[in-house]
């Protein structure tokens, strides 16, 4: 693996967000593509953090400052993952749900989707199922996209789906995702899976026909 990376990775573990940005623009400069700055650096980062946080060798606090860091990184990626395409494909709703403040996967899904084409309005995080359904009547999406990390508020996501069903706004596609939920989920509700965030752009290219 490229120095650089292992750099990253221990700037995003020690949660030095000047650091990152520096070693982020440097891997940059060196000719490093964002796809591999963000895969191999600031994910594999925020991957050994999970570990240690699983583990229960560091907490909250150190969790937030390391995912403060790969949200830095990926600021300064964004445009050039976004540089390749402009086409309309479809417009896409996207939030994590209520009780739930995880909200890197759907910053990261949302950038390849506009990467891909999509318009994202981005609901934020913890965003209860009637801000959903107002997002839902106000921008008219053509997708409804959900992000859960914690088994308690994935369950909204249900909730939300009949929901949509009730108030006659069912002709949005929906597609759920994060680590707690798999395909079996998805088809109960009445809703799409996928596990990752290419597979995501992947998902909204086959829901639309794209
Ligand atoms: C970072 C983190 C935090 C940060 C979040 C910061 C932020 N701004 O996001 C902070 C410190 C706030 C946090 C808090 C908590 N966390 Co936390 N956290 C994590 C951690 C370490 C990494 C998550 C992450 O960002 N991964 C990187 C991203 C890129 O991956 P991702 O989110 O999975 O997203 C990918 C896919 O899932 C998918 N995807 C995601 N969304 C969507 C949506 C769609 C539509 C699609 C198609 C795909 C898709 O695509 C993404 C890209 O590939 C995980 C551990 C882990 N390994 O996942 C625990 C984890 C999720 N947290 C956990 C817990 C328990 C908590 C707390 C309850 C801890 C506590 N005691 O307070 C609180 C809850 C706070 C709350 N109310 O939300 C547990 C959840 C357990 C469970 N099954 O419910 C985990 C699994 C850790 C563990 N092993 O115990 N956490």
């Amino acid at each position: 693996m490229s120095k650089i990376f292992k750099k990253i990775m221990e700037a995003v573990e020690e949660g030095d967000k000047e650091e990152v940005i520096a070693l982020v623009q440097e891997g940059l400069e060196d000719g490093e593509t964002p796809q591999s700055i963000l895969n191999d650096g600031l994910l594999e980062g925020m991957n050994l953090v999970g570990e240690q946080f699983k583990q229960g060798t560091i907490f909250v606090p150190e969790v937030l400052m390391s995912a403060q860091t790969v949200d830095a990184g990926m600021e300064i990626l964004k445009p050039l993952l976004n540089a390749g395409d402009i086409k309309n494909a479809g417009k896409i709703v996207f939030c994590t749900v209520e009780g739930d403040l995880h909200d890197i996967g759907k910053k990261l899904c949302s950038m390849l989707l506009q990467g891909a084409g999509y318009e994202v309005i981005d609901l934020g995080a913890d965003v209860a199922v009637d801000r959903i359904l107002d997002g839902v009547k106000v921008h008219k999406p053509d997708i409804l996209a959900m992000s859960a990390m914690l088994t308690t508020t994935m369950l909204s996501m249900d909730t939300a789906v009949e929901s949509l069903k009730k108030e006659g706004l069912d002709q949005v596609a929906v597609m759920i995702g994060g680590a707690p939920l798999s395909n079996d989920y998805a088809l109960k509700i009445g809703a799409n899976y996928s596990e990752d965030a290419v597979g995501a752009v992947e998902l909204a290219d086959r829901l639309l026909g794209n």
